[in-house]
């Protein structure tokens, strides 16, 4: 039996594994892309946008919900680095039409605006949900400075110094590459940078506590709640701008 045969026997059986959702077709989308098939995951997703729903349970409860099933398939060893490349295009073909709806998305909370710098850590190549974010970034009025992916601990601390922002952005998908994140931290630290620069984590593996545990400002498990957290670290940061002023008059 050949490895595409194996995967379509468990692909079969994968009814329990599926997370409740109200819409049949967010349900129909994880299948899609459980099922690596990218053509119904694009149809289908055009499908939930004309019926109507809400682009972020479509990027959540169908699309990401999917691709992470996946990637728990691979992580127990069921499927393997083709499947899980498979999985990330069907996903991309849904995304692609989600996007331009994101890019009109505000989110109603606190002030727009602000500059973030933002990237994937150093050995990391994912680039999917970081992309989702700058997309909805934009939307809400950040000026977004994207590093890209694979991005060098020394990079992060240059960009810092080179554009000033508001925040720094790392988001790092496996355990492997989450130390980064604080390997950055640390360098804006010893570079007496830290104190000019909000600093947000995100991805997988990372969350609140290591968010905590490492110093960041700020964490969010998806792009809606990343947002929702930018502003409020701009809006920190301008209230202790005036703070200071203040004082200093
Ligand atoms: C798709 C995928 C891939 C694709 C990536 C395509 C791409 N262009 O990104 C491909 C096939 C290339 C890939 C490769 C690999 N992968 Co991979 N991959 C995944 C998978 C299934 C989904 C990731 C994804 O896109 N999720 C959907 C998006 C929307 O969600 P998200 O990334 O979490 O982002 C959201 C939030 O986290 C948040 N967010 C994200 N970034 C940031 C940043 C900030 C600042 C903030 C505030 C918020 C935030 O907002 C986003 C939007 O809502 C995960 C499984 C998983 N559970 O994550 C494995 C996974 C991450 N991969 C894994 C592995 C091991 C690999 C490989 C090493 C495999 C290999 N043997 O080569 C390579 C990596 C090579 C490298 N050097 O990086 C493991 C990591 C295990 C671990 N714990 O360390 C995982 C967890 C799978 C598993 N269960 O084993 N992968």
């Amino acid at each position: 039996m050949s490895q595409s045969d194996d995967y379509l026997d468990q692909a079969d059986d994968l009814d329990e594994r599926l997370s409740g959702v109200d819409e049949p077709v967010l349900a129909e989308i994880q299948q899609s892309i459980i099922d690596l098939d990218a053509d119904k995951t694009e149809t289908l997703t055009k499908q939930a946008i004309e019926d109507g729903i809400d682009p972020l349970d479509l990027l959540q409860d169908g699309l990401t919900a999917g691709v992470k099933a996946v990637g728990d398939m691979f992580g127990r060893g069921e499927v393997f680095l083709p499947q899980l490349a498979m999985a990330a295009e069907a996903m991309k073909a849904g995304v692609r039409h989600v996007d331009p709806l994101l890019a009109e998305m505000e989110i109603a909370v606190g002030d727009t605006g602000g500059k973030v710098v933002i990237g994937t850590v150093d050995e990391d190549i994912h680039n999917i949900g970081k992309n989702i974010l700058v997309t909805m970034l934009k939307a809400n009025g950040f000026e977004v400075i994207d590093l890209g992916v694979e991005v060098p601990n020394e990079r992060f601390v240059e960009a810092v110094e080179e554009h000033d922002p508001d925040i720094l952005g790392m988001s790092a998908l496996m355990t492997m590459t989450m130390d980064h994140q604080a390997e950055v931290i640390e360098l804006l630290e010893e570079r007496g940078l830290r104190d000019r620069v909000k600093v947000m984590v995100g991805g997988a593996p990372t969350s609140a506590e290591w968010c905590e545990e490492i110093g960041a400002d700020g964490y969010g498990d998806n792009a809606d709640a990343a947002v929702k957290r930018a502003k409020e670290l701009v809006s920190e940061g301008r209230q202790s701008v005036t703070h200071r002023a203040e004082q200093a008059a």
